[in-house]
């Protein structure tokens, strides 16, 4: 299993907003999503997180103002395209940072209000469970898919205590 992050950057006024990242290349190429990637050998998920965030968009997070919110566990039925590995994703809000998101060469990042997130261009699973980040709950979910890789065949959603 791969182990990766997703974190949100969320500004809580005047409006609440959230930044996206349109993923110029690879998986998840055309979509909106969380900044994040895999995690390396030696690093921990939130020093993972930070270190995406930044090569994502040049925006640096304290390592205090990073708070995780939830375990994600995509699965996918193997068929002949063997592309798609299965993902553990942990998953992480961030209120404070340093510099302003700019375009890099792997996302261009945009901020959206809460109530306008575009789901339609973003990952099946996520309208199941991105409100539930932005709505601060903690929670593990697990999303099968199919050959595919676009059509979710299950999902199972539950609440969490604190992540340590
Ligand atoms: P790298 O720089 O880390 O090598 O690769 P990358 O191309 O940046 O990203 P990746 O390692 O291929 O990781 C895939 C990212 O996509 C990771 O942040 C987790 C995320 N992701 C999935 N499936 C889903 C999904 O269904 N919904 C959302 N929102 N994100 C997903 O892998």
């Amino acid at each position: 299993m791969v182990n990766a992050t997703l974190c949100f950057l969320i500004k809580d006024a005047p409006e609440k907003t959230v930044l996206l990242g349109m993923k110029k290349d690879g998986f998840g190429k055309g979509k909106w999503n969380g900044l994040g990637g895999k995690i390396e050998k030696n690093e921990t998920p939130a020093q993972a997180a930070i270190r995406e965030v930044y090569e994502e968009s040049c925006v640096k997070i304290p390592e205090s103002a990073i708070e995780k919110f939830a375990e994600l566990t995509f699965l996918s039925v193997k068929g002949t395209d063997e592309k798609k590995l299965d993902m553990f994703v942990h998953v992480f809000v961030a209120r404070e940072w340093e510099g302003t998101p700019k375009e890099t060469g792997e996302m261009l990042p945009k901020w959206f209000p809460a109530r306008e997130i575009p789901f339609k261009s973003m990952w099946v699973d996520d309208a199941f469970w991105v409100p539930l980040v932005i709505e601060g709950k903690k929670f593990r979910a697990e999303f099968t898919f199919g050959e595919d890789n676009e059509t979710l065949l299950s999902r199972k959603i539950e609440p969490a205590e604190e992540f340590i």
